[in-house]
């Protein structure tokens, strides 16, 4: 896909990330359905839905033979080498019910499989960043605020670093189980570890230089795409729990300031939860 055309189509993904976000704060604090998913901890309300249909309904009107991905749809569809919007219209759930700060739209677009765009805005804190593949990554905090270019801070090995993870929505025992080994081997080999409950701002929390390191299991593609791309510009990488290649629809991955820290992180994993695929 030429520049100009992925250009065209961060510019409108970003007019949409700030128009629905909207319903995000109409809405914060006063929520009228919270619903459950996989537990009473993973949880969905009518402003994730309104969300996406918002931005689903918008983008299709410009780009009818664009796919779709969603969050929220009913029925997902599979990722293909076509041009793909991946959406996650509230990343950070939990915490916009809990009106704690940490939340944002998640757009992500991929061509043959490479996310490409990346859009992710948090309206609470007002922080927009903004990635296309090859043009760098940045973030523009307030309206009007001048664009900081975006790049990783360098981090020497894990026993220097701040790690981030997270619990997840699922109460599977055996996920839990997995979830603790790790804490308990990442925890005694790093400066800290914190979860702040979106995949999408932790790892560009990375890409803004202030977090080394973050890997889960169980997140899923519209988590990840658009933040990937955020963080690849930002000089950053991501990679498989194990190490190999990054596979959006894995359903877990590691995401660092370099590969050598990726490295040695997934090094001393002592689990690699294989689950559904997205
Ligand atoms: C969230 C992810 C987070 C994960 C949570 C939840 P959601 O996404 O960003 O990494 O730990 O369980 O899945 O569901 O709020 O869009």
């Amino acid at each position: 896909m030429e520049l100009n055309e992925l250009i065209e189509r961060e510019k409108l993904a970003v007019e949409l990330a700030k128009k629905a976000s909207m319903l995000m704060k109409e809405t914060s604090g006063s929520l009228k359905t919270i619903a459950q998913k996989e537990s009473h901890a993973d949880l969905v309300t009518e402003t994730d839905r309104n969300v996406e249909k918002l931005l689903f309904d918008e983008l299709r009107k410009h780009y009818p033979s664009d796919r779709f991905i969603g969050e929220e749809e009913s029925s997902k569809s599979e990722l293909t080498d076509e041009p793909t919007w991946i959406i996650d219209p509230v990343d950070g759930t939990t915490n916009f019910v809990h009106t704690f700060p940490f939340c944002c739209i998640s757009i992500g677009f991929a061509v043959k499989k490479e996310p490409c765009i990346g859009v992710i805005y948090n309206p609470f804190l007002d922080h927009l960043y903004t990635a296309i593949k090859g043009q760098g990554a940045k973030l523009v905090k307030g309206d009007g605020g001048e664009p900081q270019e975006l790049r990783v801070r360098s981090c020497n090995s894990l026993r220097e670093s701040l790690v981030m993870t997270e619990y997840g929505g699922s109460r599977d025992e055996k996920k839990r189980d997995a979830i603790l080994k790790a804490l308990q081997v990442i925890q005694p080999n790093c400066h800290g570890v914190r979860s702040m409950g979106s995949a999408a701002l932790n790892i560009c929390s990375i890409a803004s230089g202030y977090v080394d390191i973050y890997y889960e299991f169980g997140i899923h593609i519209w988590d990840i795409c658009a933040a990937i791309v955020v963080l690849q510009e930002a000089k950053g990488y991501v990679c498989d729990t194990q190490g190999g290649p990054v596979d959006l629809c894995a359903r877990r991955l590691i995401a660092a300031s370099s590969e050598n820290l990726a490295k040695e992180l997934s090094s001393l994993l002592p689990v690699h939860l294989e689950l559904e695929r997205d």
